[in-house]
């Protein structure tokens, strides 16, 4: 895959026309989005690091990235959509379709989902009904097949509903995931989403493609580990906003473009930690967020924090480290070998909709030495029933750890922007102390 040429972008309105977007719409969404990206990428940051290439995707979200899927379709490639870290992309990799990490970090779309999901439910799961319902996502319509999963409540019945406006699979996770039946459950639904993903592709899936598509997503979780790491400097050579962005971008982008650029932008980040060249002052209180995901253009929280006077160095999160959790050991003979290590490296994602889920507050104890964190923010969407909980549990376990803990409970509405600011100030006035 080409690296894009980072130049002005073309109009893609016949292409997004082709693809049945509502235009009137996304001409308005994508009205709002640079100017929200200005002020909280550009105006309000210094001394990035060069993160010219991921700037450029940005302003050219909805372009450049489908263009190519477009091309990839004539060519004979499916596209396929996720929503969740639990579906293996190794998978769609090796049947040579393409995967695409799809999101919903905006209350735009909210007015196309009246009468369809309640208001009440979590806001990601509204935005991502909304983009389809409204037809405002290119990527949503470029899809050959969506696949959902069995994780929270409001996901599975939302996968109900979007299977009457696209091609749909759903896949079961299992809910107690440290039983060894959940492990053996696990391995059959996914031999069964390679079955579906080969009637989708018409491809056959062999030992070689699987080990050569493990290999390429375990190296792009390499280079976003790299990035992660260097983060534990102080000063942190990137900022919470840009580490973010990165990953974000990441979830849809093409893997070998991800490992070259992020592997280029980890080569940067450890020459500026090694000559203690940050993005803040030395000393800067340091902020770890932990909960539910951020899709892209959810950066209220990032924003507010890092323009109140702290860093995040870290995120708890699918959007963060979740992400790039365990190591996937590409070994084996057989597919049925292969497929037994991604399930284990799959289950071992800490997400709250699974029971029970210890190993989540360990790994939140791991980060909060790793990174030297000053201040541990537990960040909800709003209406997310698991991570709330959770919030209270990890919240009162800390309280003997001697760690300043927030929790907040937001969605994407501006409304409580500057609550959410005078509670974030008090907070890193406190860690200042
Ligand atoms: S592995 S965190 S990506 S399910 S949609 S649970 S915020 S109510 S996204 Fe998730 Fe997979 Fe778990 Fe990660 Fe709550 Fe909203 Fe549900 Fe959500």
């Amino acid at each position: 895959m080409e690296l894009m040429k980072l130049t002005e972008p073309e109009d893609h309105h016949p292409m997004w026309k082709k693809l049945g977007i509502n235009l009137k719409k996304h001409d308005e969404l994508l009205t709002v989005l640079p100017n929200v990206f200005k002020e909280i990428y550009i105006d309000t940051q210094k001394n990035r690091p060069d993160m010219s290439f991921f700037d450029f995707v940005v302003s050219d979200i909805h372009g450049i990235r489908v263009k190519e899927l477009q091309e990839a379709k004539k060519k004979g490639k499916k596209i396929i959509g996720t929503f969740c870290v639990y579906v293996p992309e190794e998978l769609i990799i090796a049947l040579d379709g393409i995967a695409v990490g799809l999101c919903g970090g905006t209350n735009f779309s909210d007015y196309a989902i009246e009468g369809i999901l309640p208001a009440n439910l979590c806001p990601l799961i509204k935005s991502a009904v909304g983009f389809k319902l409204g037809k405002i996502c290119p990527y949503f319509e470029s899809l050959d097949l969506l696949i959902g999963e069995t994780t929270c409540d409001g996901k599975k019945k939302a996968w109900e509903i979007l299977s009457n406006y696209t091609k749909m699979y759903t896949m079961e996770v299992p809910q107690c995931k440290t039983r060894p039946q959940a492990r053996a459950l696990f391995l059959k639904e996914l031999k069964d989403l390679v079955a579906k993903l080969e009637e989708v592709t018409g491809k056959k899936l062999t030992v070689e493609k699987l080990k050569s598509a493990m290999e390429k997503i375990e190296k792009k979780r390499t280079q976003l580990r790299r990035i992660y790491n260097v983060r534990k400097a102080d000063p942190p050579p990137i900022s919470g906003k840009d580490a973010l962005l990165v990953s974000q971008i990441t979830f849809y982008d093409d893997p070998d473009r991800q490992i070259q650029m992020l592997g280029k932008l980890a080569d940067e980040l450890e020459a500026r930690a090694k000559n203690s060249e940050g993005v803040v002052e030395q000393g800067t209180p340091r902020i770890l967020i932990a909960g539910t995901p951020m899709a892209i253009p959810n950066w209220k929280v990032h924003h507010i924090i890092e323009t109140s006077g702290a860093i995040v160095v870290a995120e708890e999160t699918c959007t963060g480290t979740r992400y790039f959790a365990g190591e996937l050991k590409v070994k084996g003979k057989t597919i049925d070998e292969l497929l037994q290590n991604i399930a284990d490296r799959y289950l071992e994602i800490n997400c709250a909709c699974f029971t029970p889920n210890t190993k989540r507050i360990d790994d939140i104890k791991g980060l909060i030495k790793d990174y030297r964190v000053d201040g541990l923010i537990l960040y909800t969407l709003s209406f997310c029933q698991p991570y709330e909980i959770e919030a209270m549990k990890i919240q009162n376990i800390l309280k003997n750890e001697n760690v300043p803990v927030l929790s907040i409970t937001t969605d994407y509405s501006s409304e409580d922007t500057s609550q959410l600011k005078t509670r974030i100030e008090a907070f890193i006035e406190l860690l200042q102390k």
